[in-house]
């Protein structure tokens, strides 16, 4: 299954796609598993700060299916080709309000999130709010996009005042997205659940694959050695493994910089 032309070129135009219903069937079992890898990891949420895992499909083998399901198949390849990469994972209890930022300023290769937002969110309850087009890097300009994110000072009005639109999802929907755009969200009960799932190009040229390699060193702040976890590699079908090897190859680097990280961090990074 592909996505259709005119959702590839949304996509292209604006930076984001919604899925309504996509997982509708598959929600429950999702659900219960993003419960599951916090008490196996012994992760209890206190509602005051952020609680973050990384990566986190990778923790147990039903998540790591994910990755094979038609439907995250379908918006992978879509939007990045049959031989895109799977990059990592975070899951999530949010606490209050996440400000204006894009995830990358990617110019040499495109990066995506889909997200799984496991509570009903309404745009002042936790919702995803993107600006549509914020993604694009070309003579559009993003700087005035940008300061989105100190809209106080550059504009005189409340990061949630800012002309965005907000993509209001309950369980089984999903939102794509491009790591470009600016996006945010606003209110929502202190244990709002939502994983995501990155994904990215094969990297083709020199300043691709540079950019793949930095990333990959970004996952250091959270103290992981290796890109993927045993479980996820153990359990990948052939399929699968093509979406890890690129990533796996690029990833020497990881161990020197997870020794920085330790010595200068006193615990691994929330988010
Ligand atoms: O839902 C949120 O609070 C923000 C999500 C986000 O910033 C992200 O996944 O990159």
């Amino acid at each position: 299954m592909q996505l259709e032309q005119q959702q590839k070129d949304f996509f292209e135009a604006f930076g984001f796609l919604q899925f309504p219903g996509a997982l509708r069937e598959d929600s429950n079992w999702i659900i219960e598993e993003f419960e599951a890898v916090f008490v196996d990891h012994g992760v209890m949420h206190n509602s005051t700060q952020r609680t973050c895992l990384v990566p986190f499909i990778d923790q147990r083998e039903r998540l790591c299916s994910l990755l094979d399901h038609p439907v995250i198949h379908s918006i992978a390849s879509s939007l990045l080709g049959d031989d895109f990469n799977y990059t990592g994972s975070d899951g999530n209890y949010y606490t209050g309000d996440t400000g204006w930022h894009p995830d990358g300023m990617h110019h040499d290769l495109k990066h995506i999130k889909i997200a799984f937002y496991l509570d009903a969110v309404g745009r002042d309850g936790g919702a995803l709010r993107v600006i549509p087009g914020s993604h694009r890097l070309d003579e559009y300009g993003q700087f005035q996009f940008r300061d989105a994110g100190h809209s106080p000072q550059a504009w005189g009005m409340e990061m949630h005042d800012v002309p965005a639109i907000a993509l209001e999802s309950t369980p089984g929907d999903l939102v794509a997205f491009n790591h470009n755009l600016m996006h945010a969200a606003f209110g929502g009960s202190a244990r709002r659940r939502m994983f995501t799932i990155n994904l990215c190009a094969h990297a083709a040229s020199e300043a691709a694959i540079a950019d793949l390699e930095e990333f990959i060193g970004g996952g250091a702040r959270f103290w992981i050695e290796e890109p993927f976890s045993e479980t996820m590699r153990r359990t990948a079908s052939p399929e699968r493994m093509k979406h890890l090897e690129q990533v796996i190859a690029h990833s020497k680097h990881l161990p020197e910089l997870v020794a920085k990280a330790r010595a200068t961090m006193s615990e691994p990074a929330r988010g």
